[in-house]
């Protein structure tokens, strides 16, 4: 049984693993040397499949320290040197899922209780989680491959675990795994939004019916900021140029349906409507292609400031967004103009946007 379960735990780390990666490098500037771009929801899939394959993965880890807890508990716990590695790898890959699961499903509740930086300590602990897991397999595949030749004694087995019988309990396992996913993945997929109990946003919902991560006020934005006198600063080699809303607003638009996909898990598509970015590089006569660094005019927060590498800086859906599924931008999701780039995580999409340099 407990095989069984790391067949299901196996895949659902892996792919957590991989997609928190991809997540990490695309908010690392110059981490990657390709940035993907389409489809424009790839990074909605990829965070949706983070999310669904981390929640499944708490109840499938549970039931598996539920199926071995005896052995943990083994007195003497070391006899030999195999025992150190399996013990030590065990033990390592046990604290660190705990805590990452624990902080990662707390984090996408927008509650960060930690002193640490989430982004960094998810990232080295999924590495620790990934490397113990490679030396727990290898000290543990002797009796995987055993499993995996169809052993019908072992396979067949009706021995109970703890009152349960073996199928019993996989299908609870499995079912609960089920439940949990289908009861949050509402709040990155669309289909199942109607089941989505537990996770913290909805589709659908809030200002101009797209969900609002951080509101104006949390921001610090106060309604005189983003009046009248609002300008917007672009500046390249030392020389500035600001444009009102006014003519802003004057300059070709181009409309595109992009999704903003919070890193945190929710997401939603919506039309986006506003000045291709690269039209903003070209008005500053800077080359295509440039690396731009993007200001809110939120005077603090980790999303104040923003680097745009090139490649989203030229595609022509990158848009300095003006209007959303047809109306100006609520205050809330960035009013008077907000970045929307295709592929790239929600915590990228900046709103309030004061200002655009060229950075080379
Ligand atoms: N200036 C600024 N831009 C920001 C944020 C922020 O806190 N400040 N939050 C980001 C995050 S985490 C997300 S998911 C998206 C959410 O956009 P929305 O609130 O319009 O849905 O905005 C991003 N842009
Ligand atoms: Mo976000």
């Amino acid at each position: 049984m407990t095989v069984q379960l790391g067949r299901w735990l196996g895949p659902a780390f892996l792919l957590c693993f991989v997609t928190g990666i991809f997540s990490h490098l695309l908010q690392e500037p110059g981490s990657l040397p390709l940035f993907p771009l389409r489809p424009v929801w790839i990074y909605q899939l990829s965070q949706g499949v983070h999310l669904v394959t981390g929640i499944a993965a708490i109840p499938l880890l549970l039931a598996k320290l539920w199926s071995v807890y005896p052995e943990l508990l083994r007195w003497p716990p070391i006899r030999n040197l195999r025992d150190v590695l399996e013990r030590g790898s065990i033990a390592l890959f046990v604290a660190a899922s705990l805590i990452e699961l624990t902080i990662g499903l707390i984090n996408t509740y927008k509650w960060y209780p930690w002193p640490f930086p989430f982004r960094q300590t998810h990232y080295w602990l999924a590495w620790l989680i990934i490397g113990s897991l490679v030396l727990h397999i290898a000290v543990k595949l002797p009796l995987i491959a055993r499993h995996w030749r169809k052993n019908k004694a072992l396979k067949d087995s009706p021995r109970p675990v703890g009152g349960w019988t073996r199928r019993g309990l996989l299908t609870g396992v499995g079912l609960s795994a089920t439940a949990v996913v289908l009861s949050t993945a509402g709040q990155s997929f669309s289909w199942l939004a109607p089941f989505n109990i537990f996770a913290p946003r909805r589709q659908n919902t809030g200002p101009q019916a797209v969900p609002v991560n951080r509101s104006a006020a949390e921001a610090g934005i106060s309604p005189a900021a983003v009046g009248d006198g609002w300008r917007l600063r672009l500046v390249y080699r030392g020389r500035s140029l600001e444009l009102s809303l006014r003519q802003l607003g004057r300059l070709p638009m181009a409309e595109y349906e992009l999704p903003v996909a919070c890193v945190e898990g929710w997401s939603q598509s919506a039309r986006w409507r506003g000045v291709p970015v690269r039209d903003l590089v070209a008005l500053m006569g800077a080359p295509a292609g440039s690396t731009l660094r993007i200001t809110s005019l939120e005077v603090a927060g980790n999303y104040r400031q923003m680097t745009m590498p090139g490649a989203y800086s030229q595609d022509e859906q990158t848009l300095l967004a003006l209007e959303l599924n047809g109306e100006p931008l609520d205050l809330d999701h960035g009013f008077p103009a907000r970045v929307m780039a295709p592929g790239r995580p929600g915590v990228l999409q900046t709103k309030w946007v004061s200002s655009v340099e060229v950075l080379g």
